[in-house]
C-alpha cells in the first residue's frame, strides 16, 4: 500500500529570520520538521506513497503537524491523537558563513516520547514496502526506543527492508549512550545511513571516508552502507564488496536543516524499484544539493527538477 513508512517526532520549527538573533528576534517564522517526516515529505513530492506514525496532542500544534504532512501527500491516518501533552518545539537560528546554525530544543515530554509501546499500534509496517527508522526516535524515550524495536522486529518478520539512518543528535544523548542503543538498529539495517562524522564520534572509526565506510560495514553487516560525507558526497559499500562514491553537486546554501534527510529519501527512492546502488547514490546527493537551495527542513523538490539536475550530474559517480 505504501512505498515507504515511518516513525518518530516532528516538530513546530520556530525559526529566527535569516540574520538576525535569536535572543532579539521580534518575530519567528513557523515551519513543522523532524527527520523522519523531512524523508517522507521528499519522496511524496516526488510521487512515491509515504505514511508516517506518531502520537500527537489533539490541539492546534497537533493538527498543524499533520494538515502540512497531509498537505504534501503523506498519509497521516497511523498517528495516535492524545487529549494531554504537548508538541515538541525547535528553534533554530540559520548560520550565515562563517557563523555556525545553532538548534535549541524545547522538546522533552513530548507526546510521542509519552508514547506508550504496548497500546501503539505497529501493523501498519506490514503494509509498507519499506520502513525507515532513524537514531533521534530511540533518543526521545524508553517508549519511544520500545516503539522502534518493535517496528523494527514487525518489519523483518514482515519481509519488510528497513534502512536506518543514524542521526546523532549530540543535544539529547552523549556518544557512549547512543553508540551502545543504536548497534541493534544499526546491525539490523538493510540499508545503513551515517554521517562520517557521525561514524567517528560514535564508534571511533578511523581512516579515509572509504576505509570508514568499510569498518562500519564490517562492524554492523548492512546489505548496503552509505557514508555520507557532506560537500564530499557519499560513498556506498554493500556486503558483496562493491563500492561505489558519488560527489556532491554544487549547491547555494540557503539551509541546510534536513539536507541528510534529503540525501535519504533520494537514496531510496533511486534505490527502491531496481536496488541499483549507483542510482540510489546519484538520486540522493541530487536531492540533498536541491533541498539545500530550499528554506525550510522539508525538500520541496519536483520530480521534473530532480531528473534536470540528475541529467545535469551524470558523472558524479565514481568507481
Ligand atoms: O534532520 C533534520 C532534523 O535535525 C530536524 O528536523 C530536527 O528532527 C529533528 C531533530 O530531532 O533534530
Amino acid at each position: 500500500q505504501w512505498d515507504v513508512v515511518s516513525f518518530g517526532e516532528t516538530m513546530i520549527r520556530l525559526a529566527v529570520p535569516l540574520g538576525e538573533r535569536l535572543e532579539t528576534a521580534t518575530r519567528l517564522e513557523v515551519g513543522i520538521g523532524g527527520a523522519e517526516a523531512n524523508v517522507l515529505v521528499a519522496l511524496a513530492r516526488l510521487g512515491r506513497r509515504t505514511a508516517w506514525a506518531s502520537v500527537l496532542p489533539r490541539n492546534p500544534l497537533g493538527e498543524r503537524i499533520v494538515r502540512e504532512l497531509a498537505w504534501h501527500g503523506v498519509d497521516t491516518s497511523w498517528v495516535q491523537w492524545v487529549e494531554r501533552g504537548r508538541v515538541g518545539v525547535y528553534y533554530l537560528d540559520t548560520g550565515v558563513p562563517p557563523r555556525p546554525t545553532a538548534v535549541l530544543y524545547d522538546r522533552a515530554g513530548s507526546a510521542v516520547a509519552q508514547v506508550d509501546p504496548a497500546a501503539f499500534p505497529i501493523d501498519f509496517v506490514a503494509g509498507g514496502r519499506w520502513l525507515h527508522l532513524t537514531g533521534i526516535t530511540p533518543a526521545l524515550s524508553v517508549g519511544c526506543r520500545a516503539v522502534a524495536e518493535r517496528l523494527m522486529e514487525r518489519a523483518r518478520a514482515a519481509g519488510v527492508p528497513v534502512s536506518f539512518d543514524v542521526n546523532y543528535r549530540s543535544r539529547l544523548w552523549g556518544p557512549d549512550e547512543a553508540a551502545r542503543v543504536l548497534e541493534p538498529f544499526c546491525a539490523g539495517a538493510t540499508v545503513l545511513f551515517c554521517g562520517e562524522g557521525d561514524a567517528r564520534t560514535l564508534w571511533g572509526l578511523e581512516g579515509t571516508a572509504l576505509e570508514v565506510a568499510e569498518r562500519l560495514a564490517g562492524r554492523f553487516g548492512a546489505g548496503v552502507t552509505v557514508l555520507t560525507l557532506g560537500e564530499g558526497g557519499a560513498v556506498a559499500v554493500t556486503r558483496e564488496g562493491e563500492r561505489v562514491t558519488a560527489e556532491a553537486p554544487r549547491a547555494t546554501v540557503i539551509d541546510r536543516v534536513g539536507a541528510g534527510d534529503a540525501f535519504a529519501a533520494g537514496f531510496l527512492h533511486g534505490y527502491l524499484d531496481g536496488r541499483d546502488l549507483e542510482r540510489g547514490l546519484r538520486t540522493g546527493v541530487a536531492l540533498a544539493a536541491l533541498k539545500l537551495t530550499v528554506r525550510g527542513d522539508l525538500a520541496l523538490i519536483s520530480a521534473a527538477e530532480l531528473e534536470a539536475m540528475l541529467s545535469e550530474t551524470r558523472r558524479t559517480i565514481v568507481r
